[in-house]
């Protein structure tokens, strides 16, 4: 392996500051001790600190689930990337497909976010994905390379190995349904190759690319076996401290 696996909840907007130390609290007896993978939950904003706390014995990494892309000023209700970092955060989400189809979010702004995330020393996982409509178009690569091409627009190639990429198809998103092994890898296949389009073969295998959507228990094994697939993005799966040690283990 060239690249590290990282396993990332994502908790969207579930759990409560006190459901996260529980949430702690059982995950501690089951959390697999030699892994070979990095461990993220990217939690609600007011539950940073207390995740931060809860997780420091475990080597479980905090993340964000978004942030905006200016330092600071007259933003009302928006969150900065200096703020995550001054915290410990680690990672941040940006561009999810919730975020992109609720708040408004497009390729430009992502690729705002990106920089900035850069810019003040955060890891960003970066979402692309295409909706059903335009899987049965027959357009998923075109629209995939377009978007993981906007999203780096401006990331220069030392900055590259802090990203991840997590491909996560709309249509499997909170619907239960899963991409099959065979159509993510095509896709974290693709993207890899677009990334080596941009940066050259050494640095596109040293990227970690992700899967997401519906990844849990039962599939994670054969997804996370793809040579391309590096990692999960995971959502539902991700709030019970079981399923997602079971899809860790998958991993190691
Ligand atoms: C899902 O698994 O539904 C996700 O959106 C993970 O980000």
């Amino acid at each position: 392996r060239y690249r590290k696996t990282i396993i990332a909840g994502n908790w969207k907007m579930n759990m409560t500051a006190s459901d996260t130390k529980k949430f702690a609290d059982d995950i501690k007896a089951i959390m697999p001790r030699a892994k070979w993978c990095d461990v993220v939950v990217c939690v609600p904003f007011v539950n940073i600190p207390a995740a931060l706390k809860a997780f420091k014995d475990l080597r479980i990494s905090v993340g964000a689930q978004n942030m905006f892309y200016e330092k600071s000023g007259a933003y009302t209700g928006e969150v900065s990337a200096d703020m995550l970092k001054d915290l410990g955060v680690k990672y941040v989400i940006i561009g999810h497909s919730e975020r992109r189809q609720y708040f408004g979010e497009t390729d430009f702004t992502v690729n705002k976010k990106v920089l900035a995330a850069l810019e003040a020393g955060l890891h960003p996982i970066i979402c692309v994905g295409e909706s059903l409509e335009q899987r049965e178009l027959g357009i998923t690569m075109e629209l995939i390379a377009l978007q993981v091409k906007s999203a780096l627009a401006g990331v220069p190639a030392e900055k590259l190995r802090k990203c991840v990429i997590a491909y996560e198809p709309i249509w499997a998103i909170g619907t239960g349904k899963t991409a099959t092994a065979e159509q993510a890898a095509e896709v974290c296949t693709s993207i890899r190759t677009t990334v080596r389009h941009l940066y050259g073969a050494r640095i596109a295998r040293s990227i970690t690319i992700q899967y997401g959507g519906s990844m849990k228990p039962g599939n994670a094994a054969e997804l996370l076996a793809q040579p391309d697939i590096d990692g999960g993005l995971i959502g539902g799966a991700s709030l019970k401290p079981a399923d997602f040690v079971e899809i860790i283990n998958a991993a190691n």
